[in-house]
């Protein structure tokens, strides 16, 4: 069996940890957005497949949900002694965007691969194998795509309609502010990875991800939206807003402010064209009668993955979803 997971980070990793525990890893390819990507210190860091990288190489500091466990801060602590000194406007030390020290060894790689011409998948081959990963970890594209947040209103992060990145949003602004638009800049010019795998896939979960800025920019590559309605009865998605509110991350509120639902119907709308079903949480049920008359199977259960043995449920339910359609 082949099964394609489109992933953003900490909620598709616990994803694919309980997946692995019910399919050989072998069979499982994952299909992970790089719009979050950024470059700190000129190192190229890529958090989503880090994140998915670590948890299934059992590496990862589960309470933060991203880097490594057992991790040291010296680097960090000894880059303030340049932030007194760098020039105004310069983007030298950035000391808001935390960088641990075995983490970093991920960075120096990537990066002084990149810089010897090698591409994001064959890069992201070496990172996994190095952590003993055997699931097909795919970066969705080998071309920069950047994920890139419009401000709504004038706020602590700049004035309306100014636009900063992802990471900035996310990770210096604590996802606080208020947003307009996001746009994926390069997403154009960019060519999926992996697309055959989703055609000749046996299964595709969308992994309980921020449907806008984790799976969006993947269903935004050319070809992967039309590639997923083709193959839509294979397809089920897992809702990450449960009970109106998103587990982690900013998805409830992104939802509301560009114009969607913040709950698990409002999912079921953006992805009733690519997925023919939806796995929903208990305190959802009550909306599976809306969700089915959008013409979506609906699968009442329990999403939140708070330990490994829940996660392996939820994956088996993902799959029994589509056998028994
Ligand atoms: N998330 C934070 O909330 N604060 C950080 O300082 C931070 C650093 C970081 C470094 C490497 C990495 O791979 C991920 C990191 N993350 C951090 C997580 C990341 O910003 C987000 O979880 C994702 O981009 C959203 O999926």
């Amino acid at each position: 069996m082949s099964v394609v997971v489109l992933a953003g980070g900490v909620g598709a990793a616990r994803f694919l940890r309980g997946l692995a525990q019910i399919i050989e890893p072998e069979s499982t390819t994952v299909l992970v957005n790089t719009g979050d990507d950024a470059v700190m210190h000129g190192l190229n860091i890529s958090p989503d497949i880090d994140t998915v990288i670590y948890t299934l190489g059992n590496a990862i500091d589960a309470q933060r949900g991203w880097g490594l466990s057992n991790e040291s801060w010296r680097a960090m602590e000894s880059l303030q002694k340049y932030t007194n000194v760098r020039p105004n406007g310069s983007i030298a030390a950035p000391d808001w965007f935390n960088l641990g020290d075995r983490d970093l060894a991920t960075h120096f790689y990537r990066t002084a691969r990149r810089s010897e011409g090698a591409d994001a998948w064959q890069i992201t081959r070496e990172i996994a194998a190095a952590w003993s990963v055997s699931q097909q970890i795919v970066p969705m594209t080998n071309q920069d795509v950047l994920t890139v947040v419009e401000l709504a209103e004038d706020c602590v992060a700049g004035n309306a309609g100014e636009k900063i990145s992802f990471q900035e949003y996310f990770v210096k602004y604590k996802h606080s502010v208020a947003v307009r638009s996001i746009s994926f800049v390069g997403i154009e010019s960019a060519k999926p990875n992996a697309l055959s795998q989703i055609d000749d896939a046996d299964a595709v979960v969308i992994a309980p991800s921020n449907p806008i800025v984790s799976i969006g920019p993947i269903r935004a590559l050319a070809g992967v939206d039309a590639s997923l309605s083709k193959i839509r009865d294979r397809v089920v998605a897992i809702s990450p807003i449960v009970g109106g509110h998103a587990i982690k991350g900013p998805a409830d509120r992104m939802l509301s402010e560009l114009g969607h639902e913040s709950s698990a119907l409002g999912v079921a709308r953006m992805y009733s064209s690519i997925a023919s079903t939806l796995i929903i949480d208990d305190v959802d049920a009550n909306l599976k009668p809306a969700i089915e008359s959008l013409g979506m199977k609906c699968v009442v259960t329990n999403t939140i993955m708070s330990d490994p043995k829940i996660s392996a449920a939820l994956a088996q339910s993902a799959l029994a979803a589509l056998k028994t359609k």
